[in-house]
């Protein structure tokens, strides 16, 4: 539509894109046929067919077998060239990228070869079209904190190529107040905090997220809408939500698109931003998520506005660099 037409000249942030996410089919098959990985899918049209999802669990389980065919620095740098790509295209300035070490232990990679990689895609799209790049060390919630910790320790000769540590995957069974000590360290460390909370779990892991752990912004947060009082807060910090739409809607947080509560959520004055989340898994790259709230939630130019000035404001960049960016 008209809207998204105009949003897709006008320069973005994205602030919540697992780099595992942004795996696509072809390349999926390309690196399993490579390294002698087995799949159960053969084509490109039976690896689509099978990401149909009832829950955040069932994307996960084919969400970490995609990931176990990234095994080298050469894999690590297709992955991050091929969304650096999507940055290009769609016109994103600034993305802010999580990577999950705990991914690729069992298949025995270690963290240097994984950004080794990265730097090398991240350097080519910096000279090659300015690109601005963050990386954010995402922890899995459903290890335990003591293997967490590890990692954080095994980052830190790698501190300089991280902006964040983020918090994901499983989400109802492992809650915030498990990973105090992790971003107590994490903090002491200086980095930027965030996390996943309110994509599946209660608000209340939103309040815990911002109590106990003290993030500056938190991953979904969509079920803020269910707590009055959590609302007011969030609206007078104007402490960021990084929203993904077509997420939710494939995961089942919400029947369709209709029923998307993120333009009320911005209308109350949150700082709400739209993001692709796994877009190789999800249907959609950033602009087809706009696109998304244009067709199905009217989304207005001017909606559509704060959403992307929100996206700069919630960027874990100094506010000179902002400056040059927007
Ligand atoms: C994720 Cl949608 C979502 N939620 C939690 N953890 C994740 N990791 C990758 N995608
Ligand atoms: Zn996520």
């Amino acid at each position: 539509g008209p809207v998204t037409q105009w949003l897709a000249g006008m320069p973005k942030a994205e602030l919540h894109l697992h780099i595992d996410g942004s795996l696509r089919a072809p390349r999926l098959l390309q690196l399993a046929a490579k390294h002698g990985v087995s799949l159960p899918y053969s084509s490109v049209e039976e690896v689509e067919a099978a990401y149909n999802f009832s829950d955040l669990q069932s994307f996960l389980d084919l969400y970490y077998l995609g990931a176990s065919v990234l095994r080298d620095a050469d894999d690590f740098y297709l992955l991050m060239k091929d969304y650096l790509e999507v940055c290009r295209v769609q016109n994103i300035v600034h993305c802010e990228i999580m990577v999950e070490p705990q991914t690729y232990l069992p298949q025995g990679v270690d963290l240097g070869v994984v950004l080794e990689g990265f730097d090398r895609a991240i350097a080519e799209a910096k000279s090659g079209w300015g690109q601005s790049v963050g990386l954010i060390l995402s922890f899995l919630r459903h290890l335990p904190e003591a293997e967490c910790l590890e990692m954080l320790t095994a980052a830190d000769p790698y501190r300089a190529h991280f902006c964040a540590i983020g918090l994901a995957s499983a989400e109802r069974d492992f809650p915030p107040a498990n990973f105090q000590t992790l971003y107590r360290e994490a903090a002491k460390r200086g980095y930027a905090l965030t996390a996943h909370a309110g994509e599946e779990g209660p608000p209340s892991f939103i309040h815990d997220a911002l109590q106990l752990l003290s993030v500056a912004r938190i991953d979904h947060g969509v079920r803020a809408i269910e707590d009055e009082y959590l609302l007011n807060q969030l609206a007078a910090d104007r402490l960021p939500l990084t929203v993904c739409p077509l997420s939710n809607v494939r995961l089942c947080v919400y029947d369709d698109m209709s029923q998307h509560r993120i333009l009320d959520l911005l209308d109350r004055g949150l700082c709400v931003t739209v993001n692709s989340d796994d877009p190789a898994y999800f249907g959609g790259d950033l602009l087809e998520n706009f696109a998304a709230l244009e067709t199905d939630l009217s989304m207005s130019k001017e909606q559509a506005l704060l959403l992307v000035r929100n996206s700069f404001e919630a960027a874990f960049l100094q506010n000179e660099e902002k400056n040059l960016l927007e």
